[in-house]
């Protein structure tokens, strides 16, 4: 059976109460129900509010990261019995912008998934190589190595994880991979998976970097590319309910 492509928006640092409310009322207005799933990730300190506004909708409320530690002295920290009780269902992990400005290895990254997955929540594991190793040629071993430390992880919950290709170079930058650039690494991941997981046809793996209505449809026909994870995008209804529609 095709699975259904996601469709996640990662707001990053943006919103406000009165930003937030006007953009979830036109998602909701526009998507009505959706042929595919649809996710948004909000900045921690408005999850009450988006749980409050999606609630009883087709709209499923996501966070941008989680805490690798349950609990106790971790000051700034959220983990993922908070998430829970917001009634969080997808959390991403590992985003380039958390391994880039906030040291993020992939271990850390590793034991964000596992404590996602105990809550009961589906972390969306990013993985994406830079500018440079790409140049290098190293495009396939860098995603490997670091889908490789979730699975290690883990383990048979593998079949469970979402997994984001974004390459670095493409995000926030405008820069797209072209369709055949994603797919490529798209197969890489999957054939990884497929090794890794006894239920490897339920894994999604989608597509993030500058994603956007203009280039959502050509990226979701690719046959390994199973959604996306809309940045700039998302925070504009109209360009965010065209994506939606392009995954149905
Ligand atoms: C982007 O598209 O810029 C993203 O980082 C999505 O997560």
């Amino acid at each position: 059976m095709r699975k259904k492509k996601l469709i996640a928006g990662n707001w990053k640092m943006n919103g406000s109460l009165a930003a937030n409310d006007a953009l979830l009322r036109a998602v909701l207005a526009g998507a009505g129900l959706p042929g595919c799933d649809v996710a948004v990730a909000v900045p921690a300190p408005y999850l009450a509010q988006a749980q409050a506004l999606l609630a009883g909708s087709p709209v499923a409320l996501a966070a941008q990261d989680v805490s690798q530690h349950a609990a106790g002295a971790f000051t700034g920290e959220v983990g993922a019995a908070m998430l829970q009780d917001f009634g969080v269902r997808y959390c991403l992990v590992g985003h380039s912008e958390r391994r880039q400005y906030h040291g993020e290895t992939d271990a850390a990254v590793a034991a964000k998934a596992q404590r996602a997955l105990a809550a009961g929540i589906t972390p969306v594991v990013c993985v994406g190589e830079t500018l440079a190793e790409r140049d290098a040629g190293q495009t396939a071993a860098v995603v490997r190595r670091q889908l490789a430390a979730v699975v290690h992880v883990v383990g048979h919950c593998v079949s469970e994880i979402v997994v984001a290709y974004e390459p670095v170079w493409a995000i926030g930058t405008g820069q797209t991979a072209t369709p055949a650039q994603a797919q490529e690494v798209h197969a890489v991941l999957r054939a990884q998976l497929q090794a890794a997981s006894a239920q490897p046809a339920g894994v999604r793996i989608v597509y993030g970097g500058s994603m956007n209505a203009a280039n959502a449809a050509e990226l979701l026909a690719q046959p390994d590319i199973d959604g996306g994870l809309i940045g700039g995008a998302s925070l504009k209804a109209p360009d965010f309910l065209r994506i939606i529609a392009a995954a149905a």
